[in-house]
């Protein structure tokens, strides 16, 4: 059974340099985060599957989902759960031939067609946002906000992952749009503790 989680936390090493992805991957778990996506957008392949095996093996120990962002050859190397793939990324009908059907492909959308389109083509989740303005993304789009989150999260049949500018502060009303869940880069990465970032925002999650 795919298990699609409701608290993602991306790690990045590039808007902070303090920890490493492995590092960041095990306070988000400790924290409460029930996925992780390896975020890393350069380096090379190599050291891409050394850290990416390190991550899938605290995922597998802990139950947490393992997501590989953009690279579908890491993924495979390192045996992930899946992958997250953006619209100009690798297609997510061969991700799917080359994973098969047991993998989970998350699929990236801005709109409603960018929505519809991920599930056309077969994706297990849509990841919308930005629904809040965020400076972790360079081409993130215009934010969506909440009415058309709500919109999507009504018309599309697939878990809704909201990201983007997500924190404390706006989590719960992102919740009361019915998305299956969220997804953040700096509200944890980005934190100096960020096992105390993750586990803040789970209770907000669970209090809702
Ligand atoms: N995709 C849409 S917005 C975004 C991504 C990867 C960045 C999210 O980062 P943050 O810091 O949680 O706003
Ligand atoms: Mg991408």
């Amino acid at each position: 059974m795919k298990k699609i989680g409701r608290f993602h936390v991306l790690t990045d090493t590039t808007l902070q340099t303090r920890y490493s992805h492995v590092e960041l991957a095990e306070f988000a778990i400790a924290g409460g985060a029930d996925t992780i996506q390896f975020r890393q957008k350069g380096g090379t392949t190599k050291q891409m599957i050394r850290v990416a095996e390190q991550i899938q093996a605290m995922c597998k120990q802990t139950g947490a989902t393992f997501i590989v962002n953009d690279r579908v050859d890491v993924a495979i190397a390192c045996h992930a759960d899946g992958v997250h793939l953006g619209q100009g990324d690798f297609p997510i009908p061969l991700a799917r031939k080359l994973l098969g059907e047991d993998a989970i492909i998350g699929g990236s959308a801005g709109n409603l067609e960018e929505a519809r389109a991920c599930f056309i083509e077969g994706a297990d989740y849509v990841g919308f946002g930005p629904v809040y303005p965020t400076a972790s993304k360079d081409d993130a789009g215009p934010a969506s906000g909440l009415a058309l989150l709500s919109q999507i999260v009504e018309t599309i049949p697939l878990p809704i992952i909201a990201i983007g500018g997500i924190t404390r502060g706006n989590v719960s009303m992102v919740l009361h749009a019915r998305v299956h869940g969220i997804a953040v880069i700096s509200e944890v990465s980005c934190q100096n503790d960020p096992k105390s970032a993750a586990k803040a925002l789970k209770c907000l999650m669970e209090s809702d």
